[in-house]
C-alpha cells in the first residue's frame, strides 16, 4: 500500500467515524486544507523529478476526488440521520384524541337577555335601541319626572360634563328614553321593547352601577290593562317555565304611568318560604302601567286616542331567579369558574 492510499484510507475511516458535521468538517481540513496532508502532497510536486510529475500528480488529484466524494457522500449522510432522528422526536400521532378547544359561551346576562327579547319577540313586541349618553330631556322631562325629584339628583344619576358645563348630558338611568325616541319617529299603533345597559349612582350588594333592564311599551286603541297582565303573566311563566307560576299585581306609583303597579311571582326558590322571598313566598320582578298623558303630550301623541302601557324589569334580578345565582357581584366579575357553567 502506498502513502497515498494510506493516506485515504485513514481520511475515509476518520469521515466514517464522525456524526458530527463540525467535526467531519475539521478532519476534511486536515487532509484538504490549506495545510492539509494532500495539499503539501499536491505542493510538493515540484520537488519530484519532471519526468514522474504527471503520473504523481494524477494519481494524487485522483485521490482528492475519491476523497471529496467520501466527503461529500458522508455530508449527506449525517444530515440524513439528522433529519430522520428529528421525525422521530417530533413525531406525531394523528390518531390521538384531540385536547379540545375552549368553545367560549355567552355571559349569563346576555343569555338572560335572548330569552327575554325572544319571547316578547314572540307575542309581537319589535326591539329598539337607543345612546346610552342621553339628555336630560329623554331621560327625564319627557318622561313626567319633576325638576325636584329626587332620581334626578347629582348622587343618583351619573352627569357628563358638557363643554359649556350645563350639565345637560346623563348616563340613562333606564332605557325609557329609547321608547320616546322610538315614539317620536313612529306612529302608534306599536309594540316595542327597549332591552339595554343603564347606569345609576348606587354600589352596593345588591346594587351595581350599571345594569341591564328592558322596558316594553305598547301603544294602540284599545289596549288595556288586563291584555298586559296577561302578557305579563304568560311572559313570566315561559321565563320561568312554569305553566303553575303564581302572579300577582300591586298599586305602586311611577312618574311615567298612571295607574301604576307592581308584578309579584311565587317564589321560584323555595315552596315555604326563604331568605330570597324574605319568608313572604312572593319575589318582586317588574313594574307596569298605562303610560301617563304627559308623556304622550312630549312626543305629540293624543291621549284622547290612544292607551299606552309599559313595563321595565331589572335582566341582573331575572337572571339570579333563573339560575339560582345569589350574588350580584358574581356576573360582574368575569370568573371563568362562574362563567363556564353557563356553556
Ligand atoms: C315610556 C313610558 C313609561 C317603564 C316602566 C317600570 C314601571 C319599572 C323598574 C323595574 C326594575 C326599573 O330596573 S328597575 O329597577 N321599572 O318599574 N318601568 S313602568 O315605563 C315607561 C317606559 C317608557 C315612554
Amino acid at each position: 500500500m502506498t502513502h497515498l492510499d494510506h493516506l485515504l484510507a485513514e481520511a475515509i475511516e476518520l469521515f466514517n467515524r464522525t456524526d458530527d458535521m463540525t467535526e467531519l468538517e475539521q478532519v476534511k481540513a486536515r487532509y484538504l486544507g490549506r495545510h492539509g496532508q494532500l495539499t503539501e502532497l499536491l505542493k510538493g510536486l515540484g520537488k519530484i523529478p519532471p519526468e514522474e510529475r504527471p503520473a504523481v500528480g494524477s494519481r494524487i488529484n485522483q485521490a482528492k476526488e475519491a476523497l471529496e466524494a467520501a466527503l461529500s457522500g458522508r455530508r449527506e449522510a449525517i444530515q440524513e440521520k439528522k433529519l430522520e432522528e428529528q421525525l422521530i422526536g417530533e413525531k406525531l400521532d394523528v390518531t390521538l384524541p384531540g385536547r379540545g378547544t375552549g368553545m367560549g359561551g355567552l355571559h349569563p346576562i346576555t343569555l338572560a337577555l335572548d330569552r327575554i327579547q325572544s319571547l316578547f319577540h314572540s307575542v309581537g313586541f319589535t326591539v329598539a335601541s337607543g345612546p346610552e349618553i342621553e339628555t336630560d330631556f329623554y331621560n327625564f322631562t319627557a318622561l313626567n319626572i319633576p325638576e325636584n325629584h329626587p332620581a334626578r339628583a347629582m348622587h343618583d344619576t351619573f352627569y357628563v360634563d358638557d363643554e359649556n358645563g350645563a350639565g345637560e348630558h346623563l348616563l340613562r338611568t333606564h332605557t325609557s328614553p329609547v321608547q320616546i325616541r322610538y315614539m317620536e319617529s313612529n306612529p302608534p299603533p306599536l309594540k316595542v321593547i327597549a332591552p339595554g345597559r343603564v347606569y345609576r349612582c348606587d354600589s352596593d350588594l345588591t346594587h351595581t352601577p350599571m345594569f341591564h333592564q328592558v322596558e316594553g311599551l305598547w301603544i294602540d286603541e284599545s289596549a288595556n290593562f288586563s291584555a298586559l297582565k296577561g302578557i305579563l303573566s304568560d311572559f313570566m311563566q315561559h321565563f320561568f317555565e312554569r305553566d303553575d307560576l303564581p302572579v300577582r299585581f300591586r298599586p305602586s306609583f311611577f312618574p311615567f304611568t298612571e295607574p301604576s303597579a307592581e308584578m309579584d311571582i311565587g317564589c321560584v326558590m323555595c315552596k315555604t318560604g326563604c331568605r330570597v322571598c324574605s319568608y313572604t313566598g312572593w319575589l318582586e320582578v317588574l313594574g307596569c302601567g298605562m303610560v301617563h298623558p304627559n308623556v304622550f303630550k312630549h312626543v305629540n301623541i293624543d291621549s284622547q286616542k290612544y292607551v299606552g302601557f309599559a313595563f321595565g324589569l331589572g335582566v341582573e334580578r331575572l337572571a339570579m331567579l333563573r339560575y339560582g345565582v345569589n350574588d350580584l357581584r358574581l356576573f360582574f366579575e368575569n370568573d371563568l369558574r362562574f362563567l363556564k357553567q353557563f356553556n
